[in-house]
């Protein structure tokens, strides 16, 4: 039956879900919601990227140590029984790795075609993870010095998730095979959702010691010339660091059009769901971290009637083309004039606006 194939009822694959729900804050619903073997699939794709995350940011593991666990990460995920139990801390993650050997007994039962394209991406990712770990240990801190350096990073952890997915779509027939050589787009999309991350947890990567702001934009002579990224939480450059915040922003904006055009390849309702909802909390995320100081201190989250909400309008490209307006113009109604970003945020809120 369809129930047992798509391995509700076997117990690895019941505790593959358990790490779903335990490990993702916001994708463990959609993913559940797509059609058929795509749920599974996908699923299977986020734990073993999940898995290779914690080991890229565990800062408890010396380099020496991570490097070869990194760089073989493709391989441990489909070797029968591998587990990981010297990992930190980190525990609802932690455990994931501890019991590894079900992701990887229940990735050896997917599709060889879709397997592939998961080990294939790992692989890619892995590479470039131990590349920027490696240089953040040999550097003493991750120092991202160019933004060029910066949108290769993005690339490496979610511009190749976009192209896994947009791959496993392909694979899944439930999107035009096509889809999967939209590499520009899919990768704005996850650089998108990557740059937000990484702007809203600023406060949180500094103290564990990761610089992923690159030094191109928040060392900026206009901005008085910061020369730590820690010194953007003191109370007395609170201003500075918000001329900062804006510059991030206006990068992050970048990606806006592209994700929009890549929404609107999509026919699957389950697939576009689970697209464009990470999309539009992006740009919601977006709107709550500008020119808020709060950011600077705690970890800040969109309210969860924001999100009730967004959440049902995420149904089609319009929609989310008026959302993304929406946000672009509450960050345009939020800038400073004295801002010496305020002319590049106005013509990105622009194109966003355009693009409707
Ligand atoms: C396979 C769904 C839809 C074309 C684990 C989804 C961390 C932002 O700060 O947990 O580490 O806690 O909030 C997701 C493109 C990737 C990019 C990336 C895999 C969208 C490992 C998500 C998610 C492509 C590297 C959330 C990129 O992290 O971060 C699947 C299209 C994982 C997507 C990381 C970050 C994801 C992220 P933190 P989060
Ligand atoms: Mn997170
Ligand atoms: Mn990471
Ligand atoms: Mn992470
Ligand atoms: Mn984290
Ligand atoms: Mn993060």
């Amino acid at each position: 039956s369809e129930h047992a194939t798509s391995g509700w009822n076997r117990q690895s694959m019941r505790r593959c879900w358990e790490f779903l729900d335990l490990t993702s804050r916001s994708f463990s619903a959609v993913i559940k919601e797509l059609d058929g073997d795509l749920a599974r699939t996908i699923c299977l794709f986020y734990l073993v990227l999940r898995g290779l995350d914690t080991i890229e940011d565990d800062m408890t593991i010396p380099d020496d140590v991570k490097q070869p666990i990194l760089r073989s990460f493709h391989e441990k995920t489909v070797t029968p029984g591998w587990t990981f139990k010297e990992n930190g801390p980190d525990e609802k993650d932690r455990q994931l790795l501890v019991e590894y050997d079900v992701v990887v007994e229940e990735l050896n039962r997917v599709a060889p075609d879709c397997r592939d394209v998961i080990v294939d991406i790992c692989h890619k990712m892995e590479v470039g993870m131990a590349d920027y770990a490696h240089k953040a240990a040999s550097t003493g801190s991750l120092y991202l010095a160019t933004v060029a350096e910066y949108d290769l990073y993005c690339h490496y952890v979610a511009g190749l998730v976009g192209e896994g997915l947009s791959r496993l779509f392909s694979a899944s027939g439930k999107e035009a095979d096509w889809l999967q050589y939209q590499l520009e787009l899919s990768n704005s999309m996850g650089t998108l959702l990557q740059k937000t991350n990484i702007i809203r947890d600023y406060r949180e990567d500094v103290e564990e010691g990761r610089f992923f702001w690159p030094r191109e934009i928040w060392g900026r002579e206009e901005y008085g010339g910061f020369k730590e990224m820690a010194e953007m939480y003191l109370p007395a450059n609170q201003e500075r660091a918000l001329w900062v915040q804006t510059g991030m922003v206006v990068d992050a904006l970048r990606h806006a059009e592209d994700s929009l055009d890549y929404l609107r390849l999509l026919k699957n309702q389950t697939v576009f769901n689970f697209c464009a909802i990470p999309a539009t909390m992006a740009m919601a995320t977006l709107e709550l971290c500008f020119m808020n100081p709060d950011m600077f201190q705690r970890n800040i989250k969109i309210r969860k009637a924001e999100a009730a909400r967004l959440i049902m309008r995420s149904t089609n490209p319009r929609e989310c083309a008026y959302m993304f307006r929406d946000y672009a113009r509450k960050i345009h109604a939020k800038a400073s004039p004295s801002d010496p970003n305020f002319l590049r945020l106005s013509v990105a809120c622009g194109k966003i606006e355009q693009w409707c």
